[in-house]
């Protein structure tokens, strides 16, 4: 072994250097966010071993190692260069997909050619120096041939770099590729290099699932969809036509907190009152997987269901869809999201053009300060306020989509912002909670206050929808607390998947609508109030005004609510008895609900709404500001 170092020398200069260059590039070229010093130990250590890895290639050749040292170098070196330049004008990390976006590509050329100046040179520094080195001292770099113990011993080494880099941001950041992640985080904890493999990864396999699905299948889903039964209530078809739409996700909001109080004080004044004047379903679950917010505003928009591992956002931003702000576009509507966050965040800013939409207000469109932003955004109601401005200037009618942020758990809030008292019980997240659902409240009662202002109130639509659970499993014995229960069983855990949702319609009184319900109907009922005829979609959902048999609600992991029956982890409930029952009634629901989620999951991965007669071909024209 002691004769390894001389022959493997070149090749750890060359990773050194690309390393020291490539952490250098991170600090300047990229805004990568640094919490605290383990995120900055795990930043500086995330390029080692790909980079190992690669340049370690050229040991397994004598005569070309070092050209091939020079060639894997130049490689790198240019893909950490061209997401340099792209960094500074999308403020993100290259994707296959968007090498694929021409337009983007066309913006990039221009700015290419500004960046050959000093920088370029600055860029491939390293490989200069390599040079050098090797002219001058030619005879420290050996080529001999490796051992193949040594090969063996130089891969292990590098295998274990990986899995300590992969554990220690695994245990820094639980559940990376699962949970909330987004670009950034994937950089920063495992390295621009590896990010690609990863993106590679993704890419191919979704590719291979399109590419072997046809459009035979598509014909068998849609057959199905059509046998499913779809009314209209030909009372309110049409009741909103023209009208604008906002539609507000309310982070984290489940239904129990409405008419519920704390300490004397009611968590939900404004939506108490609101639901008065408006179509409340009180019966309505989320249904999302992973992708929590993402996949709620994906359901909503698609009727479709969420995958059961990852968000569709990053899994299939490219397919074909059929989306909500797509197909008003017939109609004349301007579509737009407003979000407070970093557009990358859930991939948004990728999937947003195949939804249809126009355009995404997302982090630099707002104005954060320390003052008016909490979590990972602006508070609420600075996020409503600056969102008005925007809202004003557009093309009319609208369709547009507010995501709040401050109800995120863990539900920090600063005093000043807390309307009511929090919890007392033995989980400060649930104690939290109640204060920060308060606040945004407060924060959608001023946003209705400045439509009106605004002039806007009176010819719009607003839909609002929790997006998912706030509270976990995990706070159970609080739970049962709060709700004045013994225990929270399985039953329990279903019926707190209830979130609000409601439909304000001007001019039109309120109702509370009690039957079974969830995200996949939001589609099709809001269409059909706005006059859009859904008899041919291919969607899951059904009209929630509509008249159905027996309607069922499916949950991601094959759970669902009927009319009668509950049915999870394995157990058939009676609704009437909240005690479990014969498995036996709920075996057919339960088959129906297989077929169901099985029959959604082959759109996705075959992206076979591309064979949808109502599906416009992309055309990849949303805006960001980028100016
Ligand atoms: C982030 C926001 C919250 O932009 O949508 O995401 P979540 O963690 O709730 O999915
Ligand atoms: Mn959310």
């Amino acid at each position: 072994m002691n004769s390894l170092f001389p022959k493997i020398r070149f090749v750890l200069l060359a990773v050194v250097l690309l390393w020291l260059k490539t952490y250098i590039v991170y600090k300047l070229a990229f805004d990568i966010k640094i919490e605290n010093t383990m995120d900055e130990i795990i930043l500086f250590i995330s390029p080692v071993s790909s980079l190992l890895f690669f340049i370690g290639l050229a040991l397994f050749t004598e005569k070309h190692r070092n050209r091939l040292v020079f060639g894997i170098s130049i490689l790198l070196s240019v893909i950490l260069f061209s997401n340099a330049v792209f960094y500074g004008f999308f403020n993100d990390f290259v994707t296959l997909p968007v090498l694929f976006q021409t337009n983007n590509m066309a913006d990039l050329g221009t700015s290419i050619r500004e960046l050959l100046t000093y920088k370029t040179f600055l860029m491939f520094g390293d490989v200069i120096i390599l040079w050098v080195l090797l002219r001058m001292l030619p005879k420290h770099f050996s080529t001999a041939a490796l051992t193949r113990t040594e090969k063996s011993a130089f891969y292990l080494v590098v295998a274990s770099i990986f899995l300590v880099n992969l554990t220690v941001a695994e245990l820094h950041k639980p559940s990376l590729f699962t949970r909330s992640f987004d670009r950034e985080m994937v950089v920063k904890n495992l390295g621009l290099y590896n990010y690609h493999l990863y993106d590679i990864a993704l890419q191919s396999k979704s590719s291979a699932q399109r590419a072997f699905a046809s459009s035979n299948k598509f014909v068998e889903i849609e057959n199905y969809v059509k046998s499913k039964d779809k009314h209209v209530n030909n009372q309110l078809f049409g009741s909103a036509k023209g009208k604008n739409v906002v539609v507000i996700s309310m982070e984290s909001t489940q239904s129990f907190v409405l008419n519920r109080k704390v300490n004397g004080k009611e968590i939900t004044p404004f939506l108490n009152q609101f639901v008065k004047e408006s179509y409340y379903f009180d019966n309505f679950y989320h249904q999302t997987g992973q992708g929590k917010t993402s996949d709620a505003e994906f359901i909503i928009e698609n009727s479709l269901y969420p995958l059961d591992r990852g968000s569709v956002f990053f899994t299939h931003p490219n397919n074909e869809y059929t989306a909500t702000p797509e197909l008003l576009k017939d109609y004349g509507y301007y579509s737009a999201v407003f979000h407070s966050n970093d557009k990358t965040f859930w991939n948004r800013d990728l999937m947003y053009p195949s939804l249809g939409y126009d355009r995404f207000f997302s982090q630099i469109d707002f104005t954060g300060t320390e003052q008016n932003s909490v979590g990972w955004g602006l508070k609420d109601k600075d996020f409503f306020e600056q969102s008005i401005e925007h809202l004003k200037s557009l093309p009319q009618p609208f369709y547009t989509k507010f995501i709040t942020l401050t109800n995120h758990f863990p539900f920090t809030l600063e005093p000043k912002d807390r309307y009511i008292d929090e919890y007392n019980s033995q989980s400060p997240i649930v104690n939290r909670y109640f204060p920060t659902v308060r606040y945004t409240d407060e924060a959608i009662k001023y946003f209705v206050k400045r439509l009106k202002e605004e002039g806007l109130y009176e010819n719009t639509i607003i839909v609002i929808y929790g997006d998912h659970y706030g509270i976990s499993e995990n706070h159970n014995l609080a739970m049962a607390q709060f709700l004045g229960k013994e225990e929270i069983t399985p039953f329990d855990t279903i019926q707190l998947q209830r979130v609000p949702f409601i439909i304000h319609i001007p001019g039109q009184t309120g109702k509370t609508i009690s039957k079974v319900s969830g995200q996949l109907d939001v589609k099709p009922t809001l269409l059909h109030l706005l006059g859009v005829k859904t008899k041919n979609h291919t969607e899951f959902g059904t009209d929630l005004f509509a008249e159905e048999k027996d309607p069922m609600t499916v949950m991601r992991d094959g759970s669902f609510i009927t009319k009668d029956y509950i049915y999870t982890k394995s157990i058939c409930y009676d609704k009437n008895t909240s005690l479990p029952t014969d498995e036996a009634i709920c075996k057919p629901y339960a088959e129906k609900a297989k077929a169901e989620l099985n029959y959604s999951d082959k759109l996705i991965y075959g992206d076979l709404l591309r064979f949808a007669a109502n599906n416009k071909h992309k055309t990849g024209t949303m805006t960001t500001v980028f100016e």
